[in-house]
């Protein structure tokens, strides 16, 4: 097929301006839809996750588990724009998504379309993170079952032209199950539960250790306790956006993130780095167990 013909093929994405472009550039991975095909018609696994160098450490780890040929950082990284850390180890995908929503879907854009015009079968995304727990001690793995926004719904709100849309932010339940039961490491807690997605860290998640905070400790507990007992089980910045994206474009999606702290007995991260790294190896366990399940290694 010639490479005009392979740039007219259907990509089944919810935008008929695609069509139009005679290629179409992926700015911040600086990667054309004519490298797709042949370079990510494999993909079967994309694990994202908010750091740059966390998700190159990530890609050396399943390299080393899959037993991949090459091993190194260098040599797995597919492309390292300022904005964006981007590695490939045979058919799975490693790449930064920063922090906050908007980081997250420009990443994720760029990335459906480059797995829709590759033609990758049936792929996985998944997010690898860190969270605030509530009523869930430090170093809990929550796999998210249900995204909510800073409102408590299943949906992820963006203003287009001024006027607000609203999609539904559903989390793909077999992905969430097939995950939970890789776990083979008991020494560390995995649960099944409602994630909530705010736009700050800070305000946003109801602390009082931001630089402005006008509301009071007590109204903070009441309030973390609410959406507690409405099955919310960690809160974090991005899952309700990966949920209404992937779901729009009928693309598989999982959110996996390890608490750092028990939200309803404090608000500082202030964690050992010896906790920190071990808090944050556990979600990675998991998924490369997944991974392997997945790959049939
Ligand atoms: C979790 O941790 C980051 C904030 O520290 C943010 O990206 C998130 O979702
Ligand atoms: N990431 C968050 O978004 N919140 C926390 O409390 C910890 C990590």
């Amino acid at each position: 097929m010639s490479s005009s013909e392979e740039l007219k093929k259907p990509h089944g994405l919810p935008n008929k301006y695609l069509d139009d472009l005679d290629n179409d550039f992926f700015y911040h991975f600086s990667y054309s839809r004519s490298d797709c095909k042949k370079k990510f018609g494999d993909v079967k696994i994309v694990v994202c996750g908010g750091s740059m160098s966390r998700m190159g450490v990530f890609a050396e780890k399943v390299a080393r588990e899959i037993g991949h040929h090459q091993v190194t950082k260098e040599e797995l990284s597919i492309s390292r724009t300022d904005r964006f850390a981007f590695y490939k180890i045979g058919r799975v995908l490693s790449v930064s998504h920063g922090m906050g929503v908007p980081s997250l879907t420009i990443m994720l854009h760029e990335i459906i379309k480059l797995l829709r015009y590759a033609e990758a079968d049936d792929p996985v995304i998944i997010r690898l993170g860190t969270s605030g727990g509530l009523g869930v001690p430090a170093g809990t793995v929550v796999v998210t079952n249900k995204a909510y926004n800073a409102f408590c719904e299943e949906v992820h709100e963006i203003v287009v032209m001024g006027k607000r849309v609203r999609r539904p932010s559903l989390m793909n339940q077999d992905v969430a199950q097939e995950i939970k039961s890789c776990q083979d490491d008991h020494s560390f807690k995995t649960v099944l539960a409602g994630t909530m997605c705010t736009d700050d860290f800070y305000e946003g998640q109801a602390r009082t250790d931001g630089a402005v905070c006008e509301h009071t400790e007590e109204e903070k507990l009441a309030y973390l306790k609410e959406i507690k007992e409405k099955g919310i089980s960690n809160i974090e910045m991005e899952c309700s956006a990966l949920a209404a994206l992937t779901h729009h474009t009928g693309i598989k999606a999982a959110v996996v993130c390890v608490a750092l702290l028990d939200r309803l007995k404090g608000d500082q991260v202030s964690i050992s780095p010896e906790d920190y790294a071990e808090y944050q190896r556990r979600p990675q366990a998991l998924i490369v167990r997944f991974i392997k399940h997945k790959l049939g290694i």
